[in-house]
C-alpha cells in the first residue's frame, strides 16, 4: 500500500506504536520552536527537567508575541529567554527579527523533517513540505531534552486543488473555503494535506497561508507536497542544499477527499466570532469599516506586502479607517523598504507597525466600541482583538486594502485588473538577528537571568481516591483557550506569572469566576464541542490547575488542549451521551467513587450529582497518560522516572 506525504515522514520518524489510524504514536523531532509568550513556561520546564543542552538538530527560541513592553515584565521575559537559550544550545531570535512562523519558513524549515513548536500555528512550515505541529510547552521542552512526542495517528484528508486563482482572489480564499466546507472541527483528528494540478500555482508563502489556518480547522497538521516551487524558495533563501521532493503515492489512502477548484473562488470573509463563519465578500459590499489590519503568521509576506503595497499606490487610506501593516520579518520588511514599497504604504497613510503578532494577539490596536475591523489574521474569536463588542472580520490582504481605500467592505474584483507584483529571485538574507547559543564550554559561564515577575510553575498533585467536587463552571461549544485565559496588552505581560494570570481565568465568560473558584477551592468546568480550540496556550490548563480544577468534563476536546490538561495533572472526561449536558448544572455537587482506579484502569465512570442524576464520563487514554495523571502531570512523572 502506498503512503500519503505525512505517512512517509511519519514513517521515517516513528519511535512508538504503530501508524494506526487512531492509536497513539510517538514520534522523533528534528527541530522546536517557540515564541516569548509560551516560551518562558516551556524553558522553565526545561529547566526544571534538568536537561543541559538541547538534542535537536535545531531549536529556536522567538521573540514575537509580547513587543509592547508598557511594563518591566516583557523586557525581563525576554531576557530570561535569550539567556536561558543561550545555555542551553538554542537559536534565538531577537525582537524585531519577525513572527516564528514567517521567520522559521524562511530561515530553517526542511521538507521531510518533524518540527514541534509552543504555537498552534507552527504548521505554517507545513507550507515547505515539513510535518510541523503546534504542542503544549511542557511536550516542546521534552522533544528539546531528545524526548518523544506522542500524538493520535491521525486520519489523512486529502484536498484537490485545480485550476488558478484568478486576480484578486488569494491563498486566504482558498483556506476560507476550506473551513467553510469543513469548520473549525472538520480537521480534529486528521492531517490535512494538499495535492492536484493547482499546487503548482501556489508559492511557498501562499501555501503556508492555507497550511497555517488549517489550525483553524482543528486539525493536526497541514501539508503540501515538496516540488520545484519549494525548490525555488529555498534557493531563493540560500537554501537550495535542503531541498528534497516529496509527493503521495498514486494509491495512498486517505479517509476522505475534498476538491476545490481555484478558478471559480471569490474573495471571502469569515465575520464574527468565529474563523468557519464564512461569507462571501460580495454579500458583505459596502458594509463601513473602521479598521483595517494586515500582517500576522498568516498574511504577511512578501508577496502579500507587496499586493497591497500596490493596491495602495498613489492613494490614500480612507479618512475614517485606520491601516495597520506589520510585516512578517525583517526580511520582508527590508525587501519592502529597498523595492520603494515600504515608501508607498507610507505616503498612503498606512500605520507601520514593527515584525511581531502585534494587533493579531490584541497588543495595540483595538478596535473603537463596537468598531468593524478587517483583518488579514487567523482568529477573530471574541475579544482577542481588545474590544468585547468589536466585530473582526478575516480576510485577504486585496480585500482589506481595497476596503481600506474605500471605507466600506469591498470586493476586488470589481476593481479591475490586479496590479503585476513580481518576486525577487534571491531574497535578502541577514541572519544577524539570530544569535547563535554559547559552545558546552562556554555554557557554564553564562547565567540565567530572571526579573521578579517570573513566578515558580504550579505543581500537579496524585489524584485522590474519591472526586467530590462542584461543578464550578460550565459553558457552551466551541470554547477557545482565548475565553479560558485571554490575552491582549492587560494579560500578556503575566504569562510568567500564574498567580496574577489566574485573576483574569475565563472572565471574558463569566467575570466572577476566578474568586468563585478560589472560594470554592477548585472544582470541575462542564463544556461543550470542541473545548479548547484554538491556541497551544498550556496557561489554559496551568492556570485552571492552581484554580484547584480537578476535571474538565465536555461532548468533544481539542487536540492541543487536552494534552495540556493531562500534562498538567487535569482529567479531561467526555460526555458518553452529549444529551446529559442538559441534566449537570453549574453549582452541582458531582461525586466519582472509583476516581484513582477509574484512571488507573477503566475507560469510564458515573458521576452522581446532588440532584440524584446519573451520568456516564468516558476517559480515552492511553497507558502512558494513565500513568502521567497518576502522577499528578508530565513533570511529576518524568522526575519520578528519573529517580
Ligand atoms: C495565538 O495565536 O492564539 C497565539 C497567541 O499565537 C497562541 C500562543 C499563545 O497563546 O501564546 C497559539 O496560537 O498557540
Ligand atoms: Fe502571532 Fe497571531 Fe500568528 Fe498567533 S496567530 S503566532 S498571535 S501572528
Amino acid at each position: 500500500m502506498g503512503y500519503t506525504i505525512a505517512e512517509k515522514i511519519i514513517k521515517s520518524h516513528l519511535v512508538s506504536g504503530e501508524m494506526i489510524r487512531g492509536e497513539e504514536i510517538g514520534l522523533k523531532i528534528d527541530q522546536t520552536l517557540t515564541q516569548d509568550a509560551t516560551g518562558t513556561m516551556a524553558y522553565l520546564q526545561l529547566e526544571a527537567m534538568g536537561t543541559e543542552r538541547v538534542k535537536t538538530e535545531l531549536s529556536v527560541a522567538y521573540i514575537d508575541h509580547n513587543t509592547l513592553q508598557a511594563g518591566f515584565e516583557n523586557a525581563d521575559d525576554h531576557r530570561y529567554i535569550q539567556t536561558v537559550a543561550k545555555k542551553h544550545g538554542l537559536r534565538f531570535s531577537r525582537p524585531g527579527n519577525g513572527i516564528c512562523h514567517q521567520v522559521h519558513l524562511e530561515r530553517f524549515a526542511i521538507p521531510g523533517k518533524t518540527l514541534i513548536g509552543s504555537d498552534s500555528h507552527t504548521p505554517t512550515a507545513g507550507g515547505i513540505g515539513m510535518l510541523a505541529m503546534g504542542a503544549g510547552g511542557l511536550d516542546v521542552a521534552v522533544a528539546m531534552g531528545g524526548g518523544t512526542y506522542y500524538i493520535t495517528m491521525p486520519k489523512m484528508i486529502k484536498i484537490n486543488l485545480t485550476g488558478a486563482l484568478r486576480d484578486f482572489v488569494s491563498a486566504k480564499d482558498v483556506i476560507l473555503e476550506i473551513l467553510r466546507i469543513l469548520s473549525v472541527k472538520g480537521g480534529v483528528g486528521a492531517i490535512v494535506e494538499y495535492g492536484g494540478e493547482g499546487v503548482k500555482s501556489l508559492s511557498v508563502p501562499e501555501r503556508a497561508t492555507i497550511t497555517n489556518m488549517g489550525a483553524e480547522l482543528g486539525a493536526t497538521t497541514s501539508i503540501f507536497p515538496s516540488d520545484e516551487v519549494t525548490r525555488a524558495f529555498l534557493e531563493a533563501e540560500g537554501r537550495g542544499d535542503v531541498y528534497i521532493p516529496l509527493s503521495s503515492d498514486l494509491d495512498a489512502k486517505y479517509d476522505a477527499e475534498y476538491t476545490v477548484n481555484l478558478d471559480t473562488l471569490s474573495p471571502l470573509a469569515a465575520c464574527p466570532h468565529s474563523p468557519d463563519n464564512i461569507k462571501s465578500v460580495s454579500e458583505l459590499r459596502g458594509m463601513k469599516i473602521n479598521q483595517v489590519c494586515i500582517g500576522s503568521c498568516t498574511n504577511s509576506s512578501l508577496r502579500d506586502l507587496l499586493t497591497v503595497a500596490a493596491i495602495l499606490k498613489g492613494k490614500t487610506v480612507h479618512p475614517d479607517v485606520s491601516l495597520s501593516i506589520s510585516p512578517g520579518s525583517k526580511q520582508v520588511y527590508t525587501m519592502l523598504a529597498e523595492s520603494g514599497a515600504l515608501a508607498d504604504l507610507i505616503a498612503a497613510g498606512a500605520r507601520i507597525l514593527e515584525c511581531a503578532c502585534g494587533p493579531c494577539i490584541g497588543m495595540g490596536f483595538s478596535p473603537g466600541s463596537a468598531g468593524v475591523s478587517l483583518r488579514t489574521f487567523n482568529r477573530n474569536f471574541l475579544a482577542r482583538s481588545g474590544t468585547k463588542d468589536a466585530s473582526v472580520y478575516l480576510v485577504s490582504p486585496e480585500v482589506a486594502a481595497a476596503s481600506a481605500l474605500a471605507g466600506v467592505f469591498t470586493d476586488p474584483t470589481e476593481l479591475g485588473c490586479a496590479p503585476k507584483i513580481s518576486l525577487p529571485k534571491k531574497f535578502l538574507v541577514n541572519d544577524n538577528l539570530i544569535e547563535l547559543p554559547a559552545t558546552e564550554e562556554e555554557a557554564d559561564s553564562v547565567v540565567v537571568e530572571r526579573g521578579p515577575n517570573i513566578k515558580p510553575i504550579p505543581k500537579g498533585e496524585a489524584p485522590k481516591e474519591k472526586l467530590e467536587s462542584k461543578i464550578i463552571l460550565k459553558v457552551g461549544d466551541n470554547i477557545t483557550t482565548d475565553h479560558i485565559m485571554p490575552a491582549g496588552t492587560k494579560i500578556l505581560p503575566y504569562r510568567s506569572n500564574v498567580p496574577k494570570l489566574s485573576e483574569f481565568c475565563f472572565t471574558v465568560c463569566d467575570p466572577e469566576f476566578p474568586e468563585r473558584a478560589k472560594r470554592e477551592g477548585g472544582g470541575i468546568i462542564l463544556g461543550g464541542t470542541n473545548y479548547g480550540q484554538g491556541s497551544s496556550r498550556e496557561h489554559a490548563a496551568l492556570v485552571p490547575l492552581y484554580l484547584g480544577i480537578k476535571a474538565v468534563i465536555a461532548k468533544s476536546f481539542a487536540r492541543i488542549h487536552v494534552a495540556n490538561l493531562i500534562n498538567f495533572g487535569i482529567v479531561p472526561f467526555t460526555l458518553d451521551n452529549p444529551d446529559d449536558y442538559e441534566k449537570l448544572s453549574e453549582g452541582d455537587l458531582a461525586l466519582i467513587d472509583n476516581f484513582k482506579e477509574a484512571i488507573e484502569n477503566s475507560d469510564s465512570v458515573v458521576l452522581k450529582n446532588g440532584s440524584g442524576a446519573e451520568v456516564k464520563l468516558n476517559m480515552t487514554l492511553t497507558e502512558r497518560q494513565r500513568k502521567i495523571l497518576l502522577a499528578g502531570g508530565l513533570l511529576n512523572y518524568t522526575k519520578n522516572n528519573e529517580s
